[in-house]
């Protein structure tokens, strides 16, 4: 199995590379995102929950999101390998799915770091937010709040690959394309 983490702040485009990563490389595309604005969409009791952090800008609580990637797992097992876009966000998250693959016999092969700056990403957010119905999108006030998350709770995760020799930062701004390339060197290379 080959298993890759995209990793980046909100809006650093880790949904619009993830799409184009599954196409190339056959990869499950796991999106925590995704998956919990389906729960939402559906009116879950899971999705009720998840709207209430999500709306402030806060994440949803790890036991929710790791037992919802659980059941991911469990829909997916002839996998060739996952692509994880939008998770782990938390070091307990990072540890979470450390175990899950060591007991499917597999590991990371690589976290790649999408580098975006913080007035690109707002630039970013609030223009999808004209469009996407998305409601932390809307507001400036909890897309700043997105960010302060991401640095105390987020940062954790690239220290955590760091550690392993695993994490590998790649310039997020330019054209989707340029930037699709250079994400797919670097997959490349850790695949021969
Ligand atoms: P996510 O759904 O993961 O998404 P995101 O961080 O908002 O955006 P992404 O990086 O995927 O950006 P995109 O490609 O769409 O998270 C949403 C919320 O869900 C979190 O805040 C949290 O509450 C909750 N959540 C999710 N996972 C969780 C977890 N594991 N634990 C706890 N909570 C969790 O790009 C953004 C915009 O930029 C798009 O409009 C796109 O068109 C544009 N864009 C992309 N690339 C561009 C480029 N090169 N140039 C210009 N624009 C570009």
């Amino acid at each position: 199995m080959f298993n890759l983490i995209l990793f980046g702040p909100p809006g650093s485009g880790k949904g619009t590379q993830s799409d184009k990563l599954v196409a190339r490389y056959g990869l499950i595309h796991l999106s925590t995102g995704n998956l919990l604005r389906e729960e939402i969409a559906n009116q879950t009791p899971l999705g009720i929950e998840a709207k209430s952090f999500m709306d402030k800008g806060r994440l949803v609580p790890d036991a929710v999101v790791i037992g919802m990637v659980d059941a991911y797992f469990d829909k997916h097992k002839g996998a060739r390998g996952f692509l994880f876009d939008g998770f782990p966000r938390t070091a307990a998250q990072a540890e979470a799915l450390d175990s899950l693959l060591a007991h499917k016999n597999t590991s990371i092969a690589a976290v790649l770091a999408l580098e975006v700056t913080e007035e690109e990403l707002v630039k970013r957010l609030l223009n999808r937010g004209k469009t996407s119905g998305r409601s932390d999108d809307t507001n400036e006030a909890v897309i700043r709040n997105r960010f302060a998350v991401y640095m105390q709770e987020t940062t954790a995760v690239a220290t955590h690959y760091k550690a392993a020799g695993k994490f590998e930062a790649i310039h997020g701004e330019g054209t989707v394309d340029d930037i699709f390339e250079a994400i797919c060197k670097a997959i490349d290379s850790k695949m021969s």
